[in-house]
This record gives structure tokens, sequence and C-alpha cells, in this order.
């Protein structure tokens, strides 16, 4: 009996099973549940015959008790939706099978065992695009976390490392290329020459989400790198035909990424070969599969056409990112789901340090420190905050979080700081000696931090066990010759953590001579304690504090300060971080207390003169590259000053903050107009001071939309039809698109025409327009959720509009619920399509506790409305009840 399509309850009655197998709730998974899998599957033998709607894979797998694992008497391989052809062990009938849910249950009885698994699939039909998929007549994989059982049944979890082999054929002239992870050991084509064969071996044993293979027409660009081992390593960048010159910046990023691993990290590569291929159809941002990375085009092609700079940084960024997982990731892989953040936030680290390392540090410091504040903070203040190593989940795939991977980042940096570089360096030297080739957990990477570096991290450990943003407040007072720095560290209660323990906080600290305008050396303070007193000698006048130098740790400080102190701070500061942060601090105290009606109008009068007076400074500053001038210059984001609000009114925010900028804008006219005067003589360049100049134009043309629309729109109008280069062409197109102006029209119309063909500018066309200040910006996501161009199975463009929309306040946040409405509507419409995709929309529907009563009611409405829906992927599901719970 073909049992693949048959679920199966306890009891054998398939009645009773659609009941018990589709239940409302999806089970937990814990964490404490994990026990080690009773087989091993040391090697792995994959045989694809490939078709865009018929893709026929044999599975053999060499099966031998785990000596070190519970002993049972059957496989439980994991199957998602799949259709089982055939079943064989050790050539014959199994002893027994059965279906549990989508698992395939096999009855072993010996202690080794050769199972070969027929399944067939339809890859043109997969629109979740996890497992084998179809991209524009390419065929492709996407295993992680759990897409593997989607191409056969196996034992899909990390913990379970094998070697493999592979082979693949299929038609010559609709898959030329055939690729797969490791080296091609053979190849070869039918007599007829109609189909062609591939090879490949990966000597590497891994777990099964690192898997990849693909087939299509494409073509690559190839170059070499020698390691410092002296190994010759052939690299390719592969695409589709046409899309070859865009792929220089990829391949430069991938060879100084070789290089930096083994520099800073002493990493050296493994295999002869490194592929890299860029797809369309892509959930996430890129993946690591061994030898084969596979990368949303988004983050492989650029020109100065078609690029902007901050596209150029991305790609370097997630180049490095993967390449980087090759060893934190792939060498060291993770024993479980749970201990993601042992692959994803030290990768995160390595990352950001290379591109601090071939950029900017401070200004690479200051935007992942955005980011974590924009993203992740609110995160951990919402009803989805989690700790960096879970503890359950119901779908991995809504753990792939900005706390996972970016407060994960953040936890290893302060290890990094506390320990030094040096002894950080021996840490991470044992970390990978004492377990290559295994699947580890965090507390073995805490462990070997420890032994490697001298630290002792018992409390340290709660960064990993503990949710939510840290609050500390700090006072300085002054007695004497003495300045006495107090400390309070209050961890907020999280879902299913309502109490909290003191964590170890270091901080970076300096204490400013007043007159002088210089510190005596900067310290470290680690504080481990609910509250400390920290005291300091030798000042005849009450210093002023700089604290949290370089965002030393990913908390939140209120210090005690006055406004005299950050004007200060911005304007003298010796760390770019703090002088950054005293300026955002400056216009968020600002919006904060305007927006709570707490400020009086002379008190308001003198915040806004103050906060002017400081940009100019900065503006005026000629010590500063443009670059640095540009985040100085930058105003605190939306989410960002309601995150300081216990329940926010995001319309009284927005219109907050726009004043502020339209203050700031006519206050500051001349001298803004003059640093744009400058910046225009800077011809196109990718260094550094020209990707400052980019960046100061359009950072001055915001501010003059605000002041001064029409002649904001005139400028931006000459830049847009000047450029010779992206990141100035959306800049003046991203200003223009918030103005109601005739050059608005013309210039979008124009964009569209120009780069039609082009889907990666096409998407920025949509979010240019989603995420506009334009008072239609609801009405205009409506049409364009009907342009031609428009697909829903593209996740590229589902985010490029709704994404964008999401972040935009103005929009999502309409008074009268549209945003929330549309955003719920998107959701359940994609659901059936790609879950994955539809439930990171849910977030932002999620944070209606912190919003005011009226928006929260509707936003609850929304969410209660998906909840509503007959069926709903797990992922959707995990994310709504968590939101409304
Ligand atoms: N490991 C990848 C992220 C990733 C995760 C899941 C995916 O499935 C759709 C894809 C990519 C990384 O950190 O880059
Ligand atoms: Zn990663």
């Amino acid at each position: 009996m073909d049992i693949a399509r048959t679920p199966a309850t306890p009891d054998g009655n398939p009645e009773m099973a659609d009941a018990a197998y589709e239940p409302k709730a999806p089970p937990e998974i814990r964490r404490s549940d994990y026990a080690p899998f009773p087989w091993l599957v040391p090697t792995t033998r994959l045989e694809f015959e490939l078709g865009l709607e018929r893709t026929r894979v044999t599975a053999r797998l060499d099966v031998e008790r785990n000596p070190v694992a519970a002993v049972s008497p059957t496989i439980r391989l994991n199957g998602d939706g799949l259709e089982l052809a055939s079943l064989t062990c050790d050539g014959g009938e199994p002893e027994g099978r059965m279906m549990d849910g989508d698992d395939l249950l096999v009855t072993l009885s010996g202690d080794r065992h050769v199972l070969e698994i027929v399944t067939e699939i339809d890859p043109s039909a997969n629109s979740q695009l996890m497992g084998l998929y179809a991209s524009g007549g390419m065929l492709c994989t996407q295993c992680e976390a759990e897409g593997f059982r989607r191409i056969t049944f196996f034992p899909d979890r990390p913990d379970v490392l094998s070697t493999y082999s592979v082979r693949m054929s299929g038609a010559k002239a609709q898959f030329p290329v055939l690729l797969c992870n490791g080296n091609r050991v053979d190849s070869g084509e039918s007599a007829d020459g109609g189909d062609h064969w591939a090879e490949w071996h990966d000597p590497w044993p891994k777990p099964s989400y690192l898997f990849a293979l693909v087939a299509g027409d494409l073509v690559a660009r190839s170059d070499s790198f020698t390691t410092m081992g002296g190994r010759d390593v052939e690299l390719n960048v592969y695409v589709r035909d046409g899309d070859l010159d865009r792929t220089e910046h990829a391949m430069e990023s991938l060879k100084r990424s070789m290089k930096w691993d083994e520099e800073v990290f002493g990493r050296e590569y493994d295999l002869d070969l490194f592929n890299i291929v860029a797809v369309s159809d892509f959930n996430m941002g890129a993946m690591e599969n061994k030898g084969l990375n596979i990368f949303n085009t988004k983050y492989v092609l650029a020109d100065t056409e078609t690029a902007t700079d901050g596209d150029y940084d991305g790609i370097e960024g997630v180049i490095g990112h993967e390449y980087f997982h090759n060893w934190s990731g792939n060498r060291v892989t993770c024993r479980d789901w749970f201990q993601l953040s042992l692959k994803e936030g030290f990768t995160v680290l390595r990352d950001q340090l290379f591109s601090a390392d071939m950029g900017s540090e401070p200004v690479k410091r200051i935007e992942d420190v955005r980011i974590l504040r924009g993203v992740q903070f609110p995160e951990d203040s919402g009803p989805l905050a989690h700790p960096i190593r879970p503890d359950s989940y119901r779908e991995i795939s809504n753990f792939y979080t900005a706390t996972v991977y970016n407060k994960g980042a953040e936890v290893i940096r302060m290890m990094r700081t506390m320990a030094g570089e040096k002894a950080f360096r021996r840490g991470t030297d044992l970390y990978f000696k004492r377990h290559d080739g295994e699947a580890a957990t965090c507390e073995d990477f805490v462990r070997a931090m420890e032994d490697g570096t001298g630290l002792d991290l018992e409390q340290f450990r709660l960064w990993y066990s503990q949710a939510g943003t840290p609050k500390v407040a700090a006072t300085l007072s002054h007695d004497g010759d003495v300045a006495t720095l107090k400390l309070t560290q209050t961890v907020p209660p999280t879902p299913g953590q309502p109490d909290k323990k003191p964590m170890p906080i270091p901080f970076r600290v300096a204490l400013f001579d007043r007159k002088a305008g210089t510190h005596s050396g900067e310290q470290l303070l680690v504080l481990d304690r609910a509250s400390a007193e920290f005291t300091f000698e030798g000042f005849a006048h009450k210093p002023v504090l700089s604290i949290n130098r370089g965002f030393s740790a990913p908390v939140s400080i209120e210090r005690d300060v006055s406004r005299e102190e950050l004007v200060f701070l911005a304007a003298r500061d010796d760390d770019p971080f703090a002088r950054y942060e005293a300026m955002q601090e400056l216009m968020t105290g600002y919006l904060v207390g305007s927006v709570s009606g707490d400020l009086d109008e002379s008190e308001s009068e003198a915040a806004r003169g103050d906060i002017a007076e400081a940009l100019k400074a900065v503006v005026e500053d000629d010590q500063l590259d443009d670059l640095m001038r540009g985040e100085l210059l930058m105003m605190p984001s939306q989410s960002y000053i309601g995150e300081q609000m216990l329940v926010a009114d995001p319309g009284a925010i927005h219109v907050a903050r726009e004043a502020l900028k339209t203050d700031l804008g006519t206050r500051l006219g001349e001298a803004l107009h003059r640093l744009y005067d400058r910046a225009a003589q800077v011809p196109f360049s990718l260094d550094a001071e020209a990707k400052g100049a980019r960046k100061i134009k359009t950072l001055v043309l915001s501010y003059a939309a605000a002041s001064d629309p029409a002649k904001a729109a005139e400028l931006a109008a000459s830049q847009y039809d000047r450029a010779d280069n992206m990141t100035d062409r959306q800049g003046a197109l991203m200003v223009l698109a918030g103005l109601d102006s005739a050059e608005r029209t013309a210039r979008l119309l124009d964009f569209y025409n120009r780069y039609r063909g082009n889907a990666l500018v096409v998407d920025k066309w949509f979010a240019l327009q989603a995420s506009s200040l334009h008072p239609q910006v609801v009405a205009h996501v409506e049409a364009l959720r009907s342009h031609p161009d428009f697909n829903l199975r593209n996740p590229n463009r589902v985010r490029s509009l709704y994404m964008a929309f999401a972040a935009n306040p103005a929009g999502f946040h309409a008074a009268d619920g549209a945003g929330y409405r549309m955003i719920a509507d998107l959701v359940l419409e994609l659901d059936p399509i790609n879950a994955q995709t539809a439930a990171r929309f849910v977030p932002s529907l999620g944070r209606w506790r912190r919003i005011e009563e009226k928006r929260a009611a509707m936003m609850r409405d929304a969410l209660e409305r998906i909840a509503r829906a007959p069926k709903l992927s797990r992922d959707t599901f995990e994310q709504v009840t968590r939101s409304l719970g």
C-alpha cells in the first residue's frame, strides 16, 4: 500500500486523521526536549532527474545506530507534502513503515541499514520557495531551516551530518549548467546529446539544511583566489545572461572576504571551488550552502547606473556574511535550531567587523546601531520578544529575527569588548578548533570564550536566556574633587519571563573636563548588579559624562544630562558614536517632550535653537568627513521616537517630527545650501569622499522639502535630471515622491520607463512610492497593487511595495485604519502562496499595545481578522497568536 498520502493516527484510523493532524495550534517545540537522533547517516547519495514540473529524487541513505543516543526501533524521516514513489530497506520491503503526519517512520531492527527512497516533486508548483523550486526557468533549492524535507524524506535536523554525493541529470538545452555542493567529479551526456548529467561530491559532512542544487541557463564571472595555505580556489558568480556586467562588485567583495577572514580570524577556505548563484525569487537575502551560496539578485547585481551606495555596501556585507558562514555555521554548525544565534549572531558580528574594516568604522557602527534600535528594540519590547537563544517555537522560520541575528551579534561583541581583541581571537580560535566538524551549542561557544580569554562568563550567560532590552539609569554627582557615577539597571518583563536578574553590562565611559574639552582616558566599567556606584577622583568641576561609547552594550540609557551638556558632547566628544548619540538625544528629547506636551513655548523655542546651533556646528565642522556629517545631521526615526514612549501616538509624532524638520530646514537654510553646492561639485566615484557628498545632497534635499517644498522640488528635479548614478537619482526621486508637484509625476514616469526591464530597479520604484511622505500614499499603494508589474509570487516585489509601506508611519498608521486593513488583506492573500513572507508582515500589527487607543483597536481588529481565517500556515498562525496573546 502506498501510505505516503495517508495520514495515520496513533490508532491507525485514517478518518480521524484530518482532525488530529491539522490542529488549529501547531505543536510547540521546546529546547529542553532535545535528544540526540538515534541514527547516524554517514553517507547520503542523491540522484535527481530534473524537470521543471516533475523532478524525480532517489535518495540512498546509509544509516547506523547512534551509539550515544537512546535505542529506537524506528527511524523518523521528515517529510513535508512529499509524494513517496517507493521505499526499500536493504533492497527489500522494510519490516514496517507508517506515516506520522508528513513524516515517514520506518522500522529498523538491525544496527546498520541502507534505505532507498524515491520521491517525485513539482518544482514549478512550489510557491513557498522552500525545497526545490523553479525561478525564471531555472531550478534551485532553499533548505534552511526545514526545506530539505520538501525534497526527500530525511532526518532533517542540523545535528545529523552526512557526506553527500549527488548525480543530477536533465535536458541540456534547458539546464546547461548543473551545480551542487562540493566539487564536480564527473559529467557526461546521453547518446543523443539531449540530456546531460553531472556528478558532485562534497567531502565535508554537513546537515541537510546546507544542501543545494542549481540547474539552469546561467553564465558566470570567474576568478580565483589563492589561500594562505596555497590552495587555488576557483570562484564563480553565476547569473542570467545579460547580468554579467553587474557582477564585478560581488566578485571583488568575495575575494576581500576570503582575505579578511584569513587575516582577522585565521580562517582558510576548504574546497577548490566556491560558487555563488543569483536568483530573483528568494525569501531572504542569501544562503550559505556549502560551496554553493545562493543569493537573492539584490545582493549580487550592481553597477553605478542601477545600484545605490547602500546597495553596494549591502552586497559587500552579505557576500561577506555568507562566506564567513563557511566556518561559523558550516564547519561548526548548530546542534538544534534553538542555537541559531550561535551561527547567526557570530556571523553578523564577523560581517560587521569586515564592513567596518572595508569602509568607515564609526559610520558602520552607527548604521548597525540604527538597525538594532529601529528593528530589534521594538521586537524586544513587544509581544514577540524572545531571548537570542529561544526556549520554544512552533515554526522556526519565525525566529530568523533581529534578536537572534543583531542582538546575537551585540552579545558576542560585548564579550570581545570585555576580553580585548587579542584574547577574543584566542577564544574564537579555540572554539573553531574544539568544535570543528561538530553541531555545537551556544553554551559551547561561551565555554570556549571563557577558556580562551580567561573571562568568567557565568553571569553573562543571562544574555542568552533573558529577553528584553535592559534600561540603565545613569546619574553623575560631584562633591569636592570626586565625581560619582550611579548606574541602575532594570530588565523589563517579557512574554513568559516576568522576573529578570541583573546582567553584566560593559560600558565604555569617559568624563570630560568641560572647560578643556578633553578627557583623561576612557574606562571600561561593568555594571553587574541592579545598582552600583563608581567614583572618579581629581575633578575640580563637575565633568560631562560620555557613556556607552561605541555603543558598548545593547541597552537603552536614561541619563541625567542637560541640553547644554548634549550640545557640548555633540560638538566635542572624540568617540564618533557618542557624538552621534548626543545629537540624537538632543532631537529625541525635544520631540518626546513636544509630543507629550511637556514643553511650554519658550522651552520649545530654546530647545529648537540649541538643536539648530548644534547642527550648524556639524555643518561647518571642517574636521568631519561627509559620511559622518550625514549621520550627525540625520533626525531620529519615527519608530525610535515612539519607542521612547510607553504609548505612542504615531500621528502626533509624525507632525512633531515634520515640524522640527521644517524649523531646522528654515533656520539652517543657507548653511545647508552651501553644503549642498559644495557636495554637488564632487565628481562621481565610489570612494568615501564622493559617497559622503551624495549622502549629504539627499539629506539637504529632505530638509529643504520640509522647509521650502517648491525650491526642494526644483533642486531635486535638477539632481534627478543630471544624475550620473543611482544614489543621486534615487535620493532625488525619494524627495520628489513626497511632494505634491508636477516634477513628481514626470520623474516617476521617467524612472519607470528608463528601468522597466530591470526588476531590482522597478522594486525601487515601488518602494519609493510606498515609503513616501505624500499625503495620498495609501491610495498610491492601492493603485500600485494593480500595476501589471506587481506580483505576489515574487518576494522582492512584495517587500518593495508592502514592507516599505508597513515601515512608513504616515501611511501604515493612517488615522482611519486603512493601512492596517491593507496589511491584513495582504497577509491573508499571501499566506497560502508564501507563508514565510506573509508571516513577516504580522509584527508591524503586533505593536498595538504601544500605540494610542483608537489605532490600537483597529490594529487588533486586523490581527483578529487574520486569526479567524479558516486555514492559516504555521508561520502566520504563530505570529498572530503571539501578537494577540
Ligand atoms: N542562513 C541565511 C539565512 C536564511 C535563512 C532561511 C532561508 O530560507 C528561506 C534563507 C536564508 C543567512 O543567515 O544568510
Ligand atoms: Zn547568516
